[in-house]
């Protein structure tokens, strides 16, 4: 089943869809296309929102999964023109998307949004970006944008911790979660240094910000409880972000223990390279 419906957690006049299929639900927001709930059975939610997020006056909501494109993180000067004037993270995270398409089939319930950028910062004629919801046993995100163009991308999914753990009493508890698939090396954002480790895993217990060449077509958050299983395709690296105590204070957007509630494990296509883009996301708990 899908409906419209305004309004989703303490965003109460945000424009948003709900999709069913069985016991499973997700919200996605038509702002920003941002999925921001995803429940495979009832009360069992797999994203993290920021109580303190909002969508007005052009900010992106904090949690679910953002849609980066087409650049990801600040602009690169070296290929859009004004990059010290563009936002971080792209252009799409406070559009209102449009819907594409929507269908109700025996073995899924699907949405695609879609949104048009009339004019882009280093792009001539307009161009599409499409963003397909499949929700089943999983929940899969396609991001697609046929247009041969130089686009970067990122689906900058905020997992919540809750699922992961059978408790989650006290600060630790972040720090008890293995996180699996990622490569050897990567570049930390934090020291600003290429870095190489022993093996394909991660904890957090800092500040974290790191991009990792190469992931597994597979990832995985492992706590004492449920498994989170991140199928991925299209991607060339994988980002792993938390921002730690010290920055969440600073963010007005997120609570001052917002940190222990969440890690990023982001797909990402980074290459600077003029072609098509289709990124892949599927989400098991
Ligand atoms: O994906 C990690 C990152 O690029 C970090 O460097 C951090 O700043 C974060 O995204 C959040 O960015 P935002 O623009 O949503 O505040």
């Amino acid at each position: 089943m899908i409906t419209e419906q305004i309004g989703f957690a303490h965003l109460s006049d945000l424009p948003c869809w709900q999709l069913r299929f069985g016991d499973a639900c997700a919200v996605i927001s038509s702002y920003g296309a941002q999925v921001l709930s995803y429940q495979p059975k009832p009360e069992q939610e797999v994203l993290w929102l920021s109580p303190l997020s909002s969508w007005h006056q052009q900010q992106a909501i904090r949690g679910g999964i953002p849609i980066c494109w087409p650049w990801f993180g600040p602009a690169d000067a070296n290929i859009l023109p004004d990059a010290t004037t563009l936002p971080n993270h792209g252009l799409v995270r406070n559009r209102l998307w449009q819907l594409h398409h929507k269908a109700e089939l025996e073995s899924a319930t699907q949405l695609t949004l879609k949104v048009t950028l009339d004019t882009l910062p280093h792009v001539a004629s307009p161009v599409t970006l499409y963003l397909q919801l499949t929700l089943s046993n999983t929940l899969t995100i396609e991001l697609r944008c046929d247009a041969p163009i130089t686009q970067q991308a990122a689906l900058h999914s905020y997992f919540a911790i809750a699922p992961l753990i059978a408790s989650t009493v006290g600060s630790e508890t972040i720090q008890q979660i293995q996180i699996q698939g990622l490569s050897q090396s990567y570049v930390d954002k934090v020291s600003g240094q290429p870095t190489q480790q022993a093996n394909d895993h991660a904890h957090i217990d800092s500040e974290t910000d790191r991009v990792y060449r190469q992931p597994a077509a597979e990832m995985k958050l492992i706590g004492d409880k449920h498994p989170l299983t991140l199928n991925q395709a299209g991607q060339d690296h994988a980002v792993l972000w938390n921002p730690w105590q010290q920055k969440s204070q600073a963010m007005p957007d997120m609570p001052d223990d917002g940190y222990q509630h969440f890690i990023c494990l982001e797909t990402a296509r980074l290459h600077w390279q003029p072609m098509p883009l289709l990124l892949k996301q599927q989400i098991r708990l």
